[in-house]
């Protein structure tokens, strides 16, 4: 040991994985669909059931757990010099309407799982230790993504998160009061000394290359639009093909051209529409007005920037063929983001200290991480994915991965601790 009773940076201190793989499952009932994914929308009732949960379960290993004015929860075990800033560890709990059981879960169950192994082994650290949940990490209810982190990062006011509405009209504010988690501590009035963030891959490389673990060194670009096109409501039948103004006649060749802008600009930029709103929705009604989102990624700023614009070249003309009012909208912009390399230096020596296969990578998702980096070291932890499934029920990860993550995130963390 280090003479103050605690365990080396490196001495075997590993996770129970079986706890942690419960975990899993049992948080899995709240917000568990028939195929086996979670729907466990933000700020919803399944939501509150699963805060509950994490509360009860961190005070179980003696931890304090306190929430923030974003429903951001903290869970804090004390360190020997209690005035350090913590080390803190963090993902999400909301999940997709058609999620899966470990996108965000693994990097929350995980980090509980490394609170489970120092109050096992009463190892004392220097530092305090927070492990941290998270409000609307996936954007899916309330867009943007990472939300409350970007509170937390200062990216977003306060009040601007709290104005969101999801696509029903409700607002943020009044869904995190409805749930009982708007709490009083102001969000980003919280010093943290380093974020760990474990998390799947959500992607096909670490399987491919049987590797245990991506040493993540960055998150790339990420740009969301809000695209509303205005034609004419007519009659399906007594309106002759030449006098319409179809708005999902136009919004299809837009969704077209952000699929082929994206391929333009490979190899490695994605271009997605996923959600759209047709109105009035009439099977015999030519449709008046449509609403669509855009998601352009890629690893290379310059590279999204560069497909906006032929995005709005092409929107543009199909508009004016078409007919078309049209309003598009960028309404979020996450520049790429590298991480810290004193944290991605110890996640590899971590992962190495294992003897877990490991390899770098860049993450093709987005993560709360992304903007913890803006205030403090951090890096990303990877796991596989089975076939690099994610934002789908079927999502699956293997338990020994799960806990491979967990153990680099715990050596991680006590390395950071000994810094
Ligand atoms: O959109 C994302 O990449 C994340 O899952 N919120
Ligand atoms: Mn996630
Ligand atoms: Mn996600
Ligand atoms: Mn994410």
């Amino acid at each position: 040991t280090n003479g103050t009773g605690g365990l080396r940076v490196g001495d075997n201190v590993t996770v129970d994985g079986t706890a942690l793989w419960n975990d899993i499952l049992e948080t899995a009932r709240f917000g568990g669909t028939p195929k086996g994914g979670i729907r466990r929308l933000t700020l919803t009732e399944e939501d509150r059931l699963v805060r509950d949960w994490f509360i009860a379960a961190c005070a179980a290993l003696g931890c304090t757990v306190t929430y923030d004015s974003m429903g951001n929860q903290f869970a804090r075990r004390p360190g020997t010099d209690d005035s350090l800033p913590p080390i803190t560890m963090g993902s999400h709990l909301d999940t997709q309407p058609t999620g899966g059981k470990f996108d965000g879960i693994v990097g929350v169950l995980g980090g509980l799982a490394v609170l489970r192994a120092l109050h096992a082994t009463g190892h004392e650290t220097r530092h305090p230790i927070e492990l941290i949940n998270w409000t609307n990490e996936e954007g899916a209810r309330f867009a943007p993504a990472m939300l409350s982190s970007g509170v937390f990062a200062g990216v977003f006011t306060e009040q601007e998160a709290l104005d969101k509405t999801d696509r029903t009209g409700i607002r943020f504010e009044d869904a995190l009061v409805g749930i009982g988690y708007r709490g009083t501590e102001p969000c980003g009035q919280h010093p943290v000394a380093a974020y760990f963030e474990l998390h799947i891959e959500q992607g096909p490389i670490l399987e491919a290359e049987n590797r245990t673990i991506g040493v993540v060194t960055g998150v790339q670009g990420m740009r969301w639009y809000e695209v509303t096109l205005t034609g004419r409501d007519s009659h399906a039948g007594s309106t002759p093909m030449t006098m319409r103004a179809d708005a999902l006649l136009a919004a299809a060749r837009m969704i077209e051209a952000v699929n082929e802008v994206a391929l333009a600009h490979g190899p490695d930029a994605v271009g997605t529409v996923g959600l759209i709103e047709n109105r009035p929705n009439s099977r015999n009604v030519v449709p008046g007005e449509v609403f669509f989102t855009i998601d352009l990624r890629d690893p290379d700023d310059a590279v999204v920037e560069r497909m906006e614009a032929a995005f709005r070249d092409r929107a543009t003309a199909i508009a004016a063929e078409c007919g078309m009012q049209m309003v598009l909208e960028r309404v979020w912009d996450s520049p790429a983001v590298h991480f810290d390399p004193a944290c991605i230096d110890a996640v590899r020596g971590a992962a190495g200290s294992f003897g877990y296969p490991a390899r770098d990578i860049v993450s093709g998702a987005g993560h709360d991480a992304a903007y913890m980096a803006r205030i403090t070291p951090t890096t990303m932890i990877f796991v596989p994915c089975a076939g690099g499934l994610s934002h789908n029920e079927a999502e699956s990860a293997e338990s020994a991965d799960v806990t491979a993550g967990a153990n680099v995130l715990l050596r991680a963390v006590l390395e950071a601790d000994a810094r």
